[in-house]
């Protein structure tokens, strides 16, 4: 069994949960916030047979999206008096990052 973990656009979490399920994995979603940018975004949990990691990575492709965001630098120390002009930087976001990791064992009672 392998657990996967993927990180997801949080407007793509629904879709992608709806998939997920219309093909009968089970998954847990969880609010999380990326490092860098300090947005939302939404984290799964998606514990799925051997067999079946293929598929599923097929379903989080098929349904996650790259985005293109924008943020300011932080500004740098600066002398009084100088102007500082931020000039946004281009960061591409997902469409999924993916952990997969392998389950030792796992109990349902
Ligand atoms: P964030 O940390 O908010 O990162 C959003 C996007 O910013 C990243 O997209 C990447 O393109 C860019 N980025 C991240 N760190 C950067 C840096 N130090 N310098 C320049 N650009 C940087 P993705 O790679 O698609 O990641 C989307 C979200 O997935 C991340 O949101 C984070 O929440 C998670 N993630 C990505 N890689 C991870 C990792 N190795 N471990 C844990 N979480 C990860």
């Amino acid at each position: 069994m392998k657990l996967l973990i993927s990180v997801v656009h949080s407007d793509d979490a629904h879709p992608l949960i709806d998939a997920l399920m219309r093909d009968g994995y089970k998954a847990t979603m969880i609010g999380t916030t990326g490092g860098f940018l300090r947005e939302g975004n939404t984290t799964l949990l998606i514990g799925v047979a051997d067999k079946d990691v293929d598929n599923v990575l097929k379903i989080i492709k098929n349904n996650c999206h790259t985005r293109t965001q924008y943020i300011n630098p932080l500004p740098p120390t600066m002398e009084s008096g100088e102007l500082y002009m931020p000039t946004p930087i281009e960061v591409q976001v997902g469409g999924a990052v993916v952990f997969i990791l392998n389950v030792d064992r796992f109990e349902r009672f």
